[in-house]
C-alpha cells in the first residue's frame, strides 16, 4: 500500500512535528516501508496508491495510562464533590478508589471486558492504537488477577495493542486499614507473582500519595518487580509531594504520572533515569486542582513529556486523547507539538514500547489519518474528531 499525496507528521527528526508535505508512505507486511516527499519515491516501491489529497498522517495515537477496566461509576461522588466535598474527603468516608473496589470485586470478567471496550471503543474512534490498562480495583489477589485478564481480552476483540500494569498498590482495602506494609506483602506481592507467571502484566505501578501509599512502603514492590525483570511506573506527587519521583528514578521507572508536585531535583532525577513524565490533565481538570506539573523544569531538564486520559471511574472519568491534548496546552500551555508527541512518540517510551510512536522505516504500520491540514488543529478544537481513517499493523 502506498499512501500518496500526504502530509506527514513522522515525529522523528529535527523539522517541528517531524513533518514532510506532499509526501509518501510505503506500507508493507505490517510495517513501514519507507516515507519520505512522494518526487523521491524510489521507483521500486510500487503497489496500489490511495490519494490522500494533502490529509495529515500521524502516527497512531497512544494512551499511556488509562484504569478502563473497573465495576460501577462514581457520578454520585462526581454529585458530593460539586457540593463541596474534596477528593480526598470523599476517600476517607469510604467513597472514591474503595466503592469503585467493592462494585469491580462484583464483577465477573465479561462484565470488566464489556464495560473497558466503550471506553476502548471511544479511544479506538479518536485514532489510538495502543492503550494501557492498569488492574488497581481488586485489592485482592483473584479481582487484581480478573481485570488484568480483561485487559488481555481487548487486545483479542478489538484491532489495538493492550499493554497492562499491576497497580495493586492503588488503595488500601478496607480489610487491611492502616496496615500498608501487611497488605503489600501478603496481597500485592502474591498477585504479583502470580500475574507475572501467567504473564498477565507488563509493567509495576503503585500509588505514592498519603492517602495511598508512601515510597517506602512502595519499595518492596518495586524490588520484587525487580526480580522479575518488570519495568516500573509510579503515581507521584499527584495531590503532594511525597517522594515517589525518587523512589521511581532509583529502580529506572520507565514513567512517572500526574507529578503536579514534582521539584526541579525530580525533573533532574528523572532526566538522568531517562523516566518520561506521564501529564494527565483530565484529573487535574475534574479534581479543580490549582498546582499545574512543572512543564518549564521538564523541557529545561529534557525530560520527555507524554500525556494520557488517566481515564477512571473517579478522578478523571475522560474517554478522549484529543481533549486530553487540548487540556494539555490549555491547562499547562504545552504547545501543540509538544501534545502530539506526548501522544505518540513520548507515549510508546512510557511504555517501553520501540516499534510504535513515530512514522520512520522498520516501525509497526499504526497510522492514523486526520482530516486536517495542519497538525495544530489536532489539539486546537474541542469535541470534533476528525479521523478519516485508522490503520493498526498495516491493516484498514
Ligand atoms: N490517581 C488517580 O488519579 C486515579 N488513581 C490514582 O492513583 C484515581 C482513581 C480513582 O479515583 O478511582
Ligand atoms: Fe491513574
Amino acid at each position: 500500500m502506498i499512501l500518496s499525496n500526504a502530509t506527514v507528521a513522522t515525529m522523528t527528526g529535527r523539522e517541528p512535528y517531524g513533518l514532510i508535505r506532499e509526501a509518501a508512505v510505503v506500507v508493507r507486511d505490517g510495517r513501514i516501508a519507507w516515507v519520505g516527499p512522494e518526487a523521491d519515491l524510489p521507483a521500486d516501491q510500487d503497489g496500489p496508491r490511495e490519494d490522500l489529497g494533502g490529509r495529515l498522517v500521524t502516527p497512531g495515537l497512544i494512551d499511556c495510562h488509562t484504569h478502563i477496566v473497573h465495576g460501577g461509576d462514581r457520578a454520585g461522588e462526581f454529585e458530593m464533590r460539586l457540593e463541596g466535598a474534596s477528593y480526598e474527603e470523599v476517600a476517607r468516608a469510604g467513597g472514591g478508589i474503595v466503592s469503585t473496589v467493592k462494585a469491580t470485586r462484583a464483577a465477573s470478567e465479561e462484565a470488566l471486558l464489556s464495560g473497558a471496550l466503550r471506553f476502548a471503543d471511544a479511544l479506538i474512534s479518536e485514532g489510538v492504537t495502543a492503550i494501557e490498562v492498569k488492574s488497581g480495583y481488586g485489592l485482592d489477589v483473584e479481582t487484581e488477577l480478573r481485570m488484568l485478564r480483561a485487559a488481555r481480552a481487548i487486545e483479542r476483540l478489538r484491532p489495538v495493542r493492550v499493554k497492562t500494569s499491576f497497580l495493586g498498590a492503588h488503595a488500601v482495602p478496607a480489610e487491611y486499614a492502616g496496615r500498608n506494609a501487611a497488605y503489600i506483602e501478603e496481597v500485592c506481592l502474591p498477585a504479583l507473582r502470580q500475574a507475572a507467571a501467567e504473564r498477565l502484566v507488563d509493567a509495576v505501578d503503585g500509588f505514592c500519595e498519603g492517602i495511598a501509599f508512601s515510597a517506602a512502603e512502595l519499595e518492596p514492590l518495586f524490588a520484587a518487580a525487580r526480580d522479575l525483570s518488570l519495568p516500573v511506573k509510579l503515581h507521584a506527587e499527584q495531590l503532594s509531594h511525597q517522594g515517589g519521583v525518587q523512589l521511581a528514578t532509583r529502580y529506572g521507572a520507565l514513567s512517572a504520572d500526574h507529578v503536579e508536585y514534582a521539584t526541579e531535583a525530580d525533573a533532574r532525577a528523572m532526566a538522568e533515569a531517562g523516566s518520561v513524565a506521564v501529564i494527565l490533565p483530565g484529573a487535574f481538570y475534574t479534581l479543580r486542582e490549582t498546582q499545574a506539573p512543572p512543564i518549564e523544569a521538564f523541557r529545561a531538564h529534557g525530560v520527555a513529556m507524554a500525556l494520557a486520559t488517566d481515564c477512571n471511574p473517579g478522578s478523571s472519568p475522560m474517554a478522549s486523547l484529543l481533549l486530553t491534548m487540548n487540556m494539555g496546552c490549555t491547562l499547562f500551555r504545552m504547545t501543540p507539538e509538544e501534545a502530539l508527541a506526548g501522544v505518540t512518540r513520548h507515549a510508546a517510551r512510557a511504555l517501553g514500547l520501540q516499534d510504535t510512536g513515530a512514522i520512520a522505516p522498520g516501525q509497526r504500520a499504526d497510522l492514523a489519518i486526520w482530516d486536517v491540514g495542519k497538525p495544530a488543529e489536532l489539539a486546537y478544537r474541542i469535541g470534533y474528531n476528525p479521523l478519516y481513517r485508522r490503520i493498526f499493523g498495516g491493516e484498514g
